[in-house]
Formats: C-alpha cells, structure tokens, sequence
C-alpha cells in the first residue's frame, strides 16, 4: 500500500467557492453556514491542499468597502502565510450577480459589458496581488434561452475584443498571466456560446495574442453532453493549450454535479490521470467541485481529501498498468510494424503518392487480424478492480 498523502508537488488546489460551497440548491437553502476565506484557506491547509484560488467576490464582497476588504485581504494573506498555500488560479464572477442576467462581455447592454470588463481589470489585478499566474475565464452567463435575442456572431466578436482587450492590459501591466478558456454546453443559462473545449480552442485562434490564451477543461462540463473528455485535454495539451484543469464528476446529460473526482466514472478519471501522469502536465489539479449536500464541514473535509486520495491512488494504477508485463505485450504486438509502410507516411511527395497508389493491399487479411483489445481492457478493468 503506497502513501497517498497529498503533497505540495501534486498541485492539488481547490477554490473558496468549492470547500466554502454553502450547499444550497435550486431546490433547497444552505445547510452549511459560511466561513471566511481565512478559514477556508486553514481548512485546506489540514487536508494538505497545495493550493486556493478564487473568484474576486469569493475573496472581496462586490459591496464591501475599501477597509473591508482590505481587512479580508490581510486575514486571507496571514492565513496563505500559516498554512504555507499559494494562489495559483483567479478568475471573476460575472455570473452571480443580475446584472449579468443576459451576460457580461455578450450582453446586448453596453453598460453591462463596459462594466464587466472594468469588474475583470479589477479583479485581474487582485489575482496578480495574490500570485495567480492563470487567470480562468468561464462565460457562465454568456449565452442566451432564445436566440431571438442577439447574433450569435456578434457574441462571439464581443467575446474575442474583451479577451483581446485584457492581453493587452496584462502586457500593458508587465503581468506574468497567461489566460485559461473554460468552456460548458449549457447552465445557467439555456445554452452557452463556446460549449466545449474543442469550440474554446478554435476561438483561441482568432484572438490577437492566442499564445497568450489557453483552455481550462472540467470534466463535469464535458461529460454533460457525453464527449471524452480525456480526448479534449488530450488536443489541448497537443495543441500547447492545457493551461489549467478542472477536475470532479459528472452523471452524463445531467446539470453540472461538480463530484467528487472519480466519484461517478472512475475509468474515465482512470484515463485522464494516466495523461496527465503520461505526459508529464506541470499544472494544479484544480478540483473544482463540492461536498454533498448532506455533508456537514467534516463531510466537506471528507469530500477534499476524497479527490486528492483518488487521483494519487489513479495515478499509482497508471503506474501499474505501464509496468503490467503482459499489457506492455499485448500493446506491442498491437502495434507492431514491419516498416514496410514508413515509405509512404510523413510529408507529402508525388513520388509517394505515386508508389503508393500502385502498393497492392490484401484487405481480407488484414481486416481479419484480431485485435485483442477485450483482453487487453479486462487487464485495465483488472488493475482498477486491484486483482491484478
Ligand atoms: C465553474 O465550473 C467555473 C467557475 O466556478 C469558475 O469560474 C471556473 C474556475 O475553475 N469554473
Ligand atoms: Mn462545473
Ligand atoms: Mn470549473
């Protein structure tokens, strides 16, 4: 049995609005009362989180005054110093508040745009204050119930001059941020523009400055419209894109659940780990997700520690499944090669192109090789099972 105690080099980090989620509902009220970011930051610090990142409002409310705040700012900074956490990650609420009922940068109010990126500026500045050195962007209002209501187009171009706008200022700044898109399908609003990751990466590339702009995948989001999303980060991270990264758990085709990490689908967080692990990704692994409802603050510590213990316990079966002898068997013959193909892949020629079409292929033969893939996930059922 190995140690599956967190450690500062897992970069495991949670946000005030995860731990500190008060657990209402759509349905139901509070069952838990509310606690300062000072005592939230304590709170991680006894599960040995890594890190905390925050939204401005989690930190500062949107009206406290200039003393409040800094009297917040100065317990969350003696609590940051105690525990030894650091602020990776921070971001802007422009969702909960109703001005941004129909949106902040794609509102159809010019007033609420103008606003909402004098909010972000601001809370840009914060984050820096604090060492973020990823600022997340997730449109949770950014998006309509009927189209009626404006061009989509023209969100989408509201949304591309507000990223563009705030490259500039972090340049401007002498910032060292880099910004991370976070992409949902839909809730709170009817549907969201740039719903998944893959719509994230293609806007990235219309902006003035996308090395500057990345991707932060969550998987819930995902997994509500029933994509891999193993194979999303996996394009992310290809792509030099995988900025940040929002881990948890998601029932497909239901409103977002922010699970615990591996709660739900722990193939799948099977699969994401070993990338992740694979790869090398230098990241947090950000659990952006919540305690049951039922929980009290020791069932929030439960559920905190419940999503370091899992991925640590992933990753040593990701581990095992790469030392697996008679796995690394079976993927080798899978993917044997004679090199009697190489010739024709690679960069184009015409005298490839040529060869190629005269190559003669005996298809039945080919298409009849068995390959072997049941009994090579029954081993992976079998690692995670812990029979093997
Ligand atoms: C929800 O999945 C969103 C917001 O909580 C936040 O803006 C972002 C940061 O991880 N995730
Ligand atoms: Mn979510
Ligand atoms: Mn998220």
């Amino acid at each position: 049995m190995s140690d599956y105690t967190p450690k500062p080099e897992h970069k495991f980090t949670f946000g005030l609005w995860t731990v500190g989620n008060p657990g209402r509902d759509p349905f139901g009220a509070p069952v838990r009362s509310s606690k300062t970011p000072a005592e939230l930051v304590y709170l991680l610090g006894e599960v040995c989180a890594y890190g905390v990142n925050f939204h401005d409002n989690d930190l500062i409310p949107i009206d406290a005054t200039f003393t409040e705040a800094e009297a917040i700012k100065k317990d969350f900074r003696k609590a940051l110093a105690d525990t030894g956490l650091v602020v990776p990650m921070a971001t802007t609420n422009l969702f909960y508040d109703p001005v941004f009922k129909d949106g902040a940068f794609t509102s159809n109010d010019p007033k609420v745009r103008a606003y909402a990126i004098q909010k972000t500026l601001k809370a840009i500045d914060l984050g820096v204050e604090f060492g973020a050195k990823v600022y997340v962007f997730w449109g949770g209002r950014e998006g309509t119930e009927t189209d009626s209501s404006k061009k989509a187009t023209e969100a989408i171009k509201r949304n591309r001059e507000a990223i563009n706008f705030f490259c500039e200022y972090a340049l401007d700044q002498g910032y060292d941020l880099k910004f991370a898109l976070e992409a949902k399908p839909n809730e709170p609003r009817g549907d969201l523009y740039n719903p998944t990751t893959g719509h994230m990466l293609a806007f990235i590339e219309s902006l003035d400055h996308p090395e500057m702009v990345g991707v932060n995948p969550e998987m819930a989001h995902e997994h509500m419209v029933g994509i891999n999303f193993m194979h999303g980060v996996a394009q992310a991270w290809e792509a030099g894109k995988l900025f940040h990264i929002d881990l948890n758990d998601q029932y497909p085709g239901r409103y977002d659940q922010d699970l615990r990490f591996g709660s739900r689908d722990i193939k799948a967080a099977f699969y994401l780990v070993k990338f992740l692990e694979d790869v090398g990704y230098e990241g947090s692994r950000h659990f952006d997700a919540h305690a049951y409802r039922t929980e009290d603050f020791e069932g929030v510590k439960d559920f905190a520690r419940g999503c370091m213990r899992t991925y640590l316990i992933l990753k040593e079966k990701a581990a095992q499944f790469n030392a697996d002898k008679e796995i690394q068997a079976l993927l080798a013959e899978i993917n044997e090669d004679d090199g009697s193909m190489s010739q024709y892949f690679g960069k184009y020629s015409a005298e490839k192109a040529n060869t190629l079409k005269a190559q003669s292929f005996d298809r039945n033969a080919i298409a009849s090789r068995g390959l072997r893939y049941e009994r090579l996930d029954q081993l992976t059922a079998e690692i995670l099972l812990g029979v093997r």
